[in-house]
């Protein structure tokens, strides 16, 4: 079966030198902004993904819900900015005439997984997520808008970016499993991703 239309895959888009700049920045904005290990809905269990966001809002879940916030849920501080080369990456493939208003920010130790969802959070379902992965690569799972679909299993690669917009903007996705050992980037085995988001409806 084909991949949902509005799916992008831009393999190998960040050379090196770009991925470890990116890392360097998420590595500051991580020091203004801690990661933490947000909890479910209603159970309170914990992600095995830790999390954290730049921009002017951040997406957060605690035991009452999803939702997008302007401060850290831990720190009370508004998010840091997002960095330059996202916003300049966004404006060159989202199609979309305005900036992201989310940029959050996923830690996967190795042994952390993400289950199939659908990123319905935000209010603005016209403009895509625009994806980057740094660091050890992901066996990523794409489904369609039906949870009953078939899915694809994919790998992600440092430096890759993914787009989706249009019918894949909201298809269910997972990361089934970190591959550790797979990038020298990182000092530390694992994976970042960074997803640039739009979450209310230009006026
Ligand atoms: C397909 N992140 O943050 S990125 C998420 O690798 C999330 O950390 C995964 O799912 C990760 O919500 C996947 C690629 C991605 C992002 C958003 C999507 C794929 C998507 C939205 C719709 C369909
Ligand atoms: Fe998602």
């Amino acid at each position: 079966h084909p991949p949902p239309d509005g799916f992008r895959y831009l393999a190998g888009h960040f050379d090196r030198a770009q991925q470890a700049a990116l890392v360097a920045a998420v590595r500051a904005l991580v020091a203004a902004a801690p990661l933490y290990r947000p909890a479910m809905p209603r159970t309170g269990q914990k992600l095995s993904v830790r999390m954290t966001n730049c921009g002017p809002l951040g997406w957060v879940s605690d035991v009452t819900g999803y939702r997008y916030q302007p401060t850290h849920p831990v720190t009370g501080a508004p998010w840091p900015p997002i960095p330059l080369p996202l916003l300049e990456l966004w404006a060159e493939v989202a199609d979309f005439p305005h900036p992201p208003e989310a940029c959050l920010v996923n830690w996967y130790a190795p042994d952390a997984r993400l289950g199939l969802h659908v990123d319905a959070d935000e209010g603005e379902k016209r403009a895509p997520v625009v994806s980057v992965s740094l660091g050890d690569s992901a066996v990523f799972r794409l489904g369609g808008t039906s949870r009953r679909d078939p899915t694809r299993s994919m790998r992600l690669v440092s430096g890759d970016v993914v787009v989706l917009g249009g019918g894949a903007r909201l298809a269910y996705h997972g990361v089934d499993r970190i591959l550790p050992g797979t990038s020298t980037l990182l000092r530390e085995p694992g994976r970042i991703n960074l997803t640039l988001r739009r979450v209310t409806v230009p006026a």
